[in-house]
């Protein structure tokens, strides 16, 4: 029998880093790219981003904002972005986690232009509040599970520049239930949730998260930070002292044996567009895909 070599797994969180992240529901930052490199890969990336032509979604002419779900997942015709979500020193620390097969199951843009209002708290399971079914489902109907998230700064993140911020320990507890749902608003889409008022998915409406709470995590280009997306996070708003926006890129991720979009749909409508999910896999960043439900 072949023997094939055990990955080493060189940039596992250490003892105490994983005990953080089990307690804290986020570790890091950790640096990835240096800040230099980063800003000029930042900039070759947003023109890249402009060819759409190997993109799993198509273009949607009506909303050309670089947030909209048609510009989600560009890991998977992006070379740089592909390699970005392999990267040992974030797959590593998810193995540590979510165990041996992990997958990469999206990955979005956050803008923040100079103005814009902060995102609001939230904390997400399924991400059912946006398509109105589920996006993941966990083996055994498990209370939640969520993703994790590996948000990577492509610019500086501070307090004044929109940096996230985190609510230590509430990620196994939830505040929000999406099952509610909520309208999608297109001109709300430069203020808390990117056109949906999160608000109205918490469980007791007159609960008014503690900001006392957060913690606020700067960051340089080229640094991550790993969190569960059940984690209370949100970010500041970008207060325009400069110009310059701030963007980050956040990729998630799943154990092989979630369902991602169970029932395989043909289509998703969420964030005010609806895309083909005709060309869309996900992506075994660590070990194989062993679940026949999901596209790989
Ligand atoms: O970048 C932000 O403002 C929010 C990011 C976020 O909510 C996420 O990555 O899940
Ligand atoms: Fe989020």
């Amino acid at each position: 029998m072949n023997s094939i070599e055990a990955p080493t797994r060189e940039f596992k969180f250490s003892k105490k880093e994983l005990e953080e992240f089990r307690k804290n529901g986020y570790a890091g930052p950790f640096t990835l790219y240096d800040p230099e490199d980063m800003n000029e890969i930042t900039k070759k990336l947003r023109y890249s981003l402009l060819d759409r032509s190997n993109s799993v979604y198509e273009f949607n002419e009506d909303i050309n904002e670089i947030n909209d779900r048609a510009n989600y997942d560009r890991h998977l015709d992006v070379p740089f972005l592909m390699d970005h979500v392999k990267q040992p020193k974030i797959v590593d620390k998810l193995t540590d986690v979510l165990g041996e097969n992990v997958l990469c199951w999206r990955s979005e843009w956050f803008p923040k232009y100079p103005g814009d209002k902060g995102t609001d708290w939230h904390q997400v399971d399924t991400f059912e509040f946006s398509s109105g079914e589920p996006q993941l489902v966990w083996p055994q109907k498990e209370d939640f599970g969520g993703t994790i998230t590996v948000w990577t700064a492509l610019t500086d993140a501070t307090i004044e520049t929109a940096c996230l911020k985190f609510m230590p320990g509430t990620h196994e507890e939830l505040f929000y239930d999406e099952s509610k749902g909520v309208d999608f608003d297109p001109d709300a889409i430069h203020d808390g949730f990117f056109g949906y008022d999160y608000q109205n998915l918490q469980k007791d409406s007159d609960w008014v998260p503690d900001e006392s709470l957060a913690k606020s995590i700067e960051m340089k280009a080229g640094q991550f930070i790993i969190f569960w997306s059940t984690l209370m996070h949100a970010s500041h708003s970008h207060l325009g002292k400069t110009n310059d926006m701030r963007l980050g890129f956040a990729a998630r991720f799943v154990p092989d044996m979630v369902d991602v979009y169970p029932g395989n749909p043909k289509e998703l409508t969420e964030f005010g567009s609806t895309v083909s999910l005709e060309k869309y896999r996900t992506v075994a960043v660590a070990g194989v895909n062993r679940n026949p439900n999901n596209i790989t």
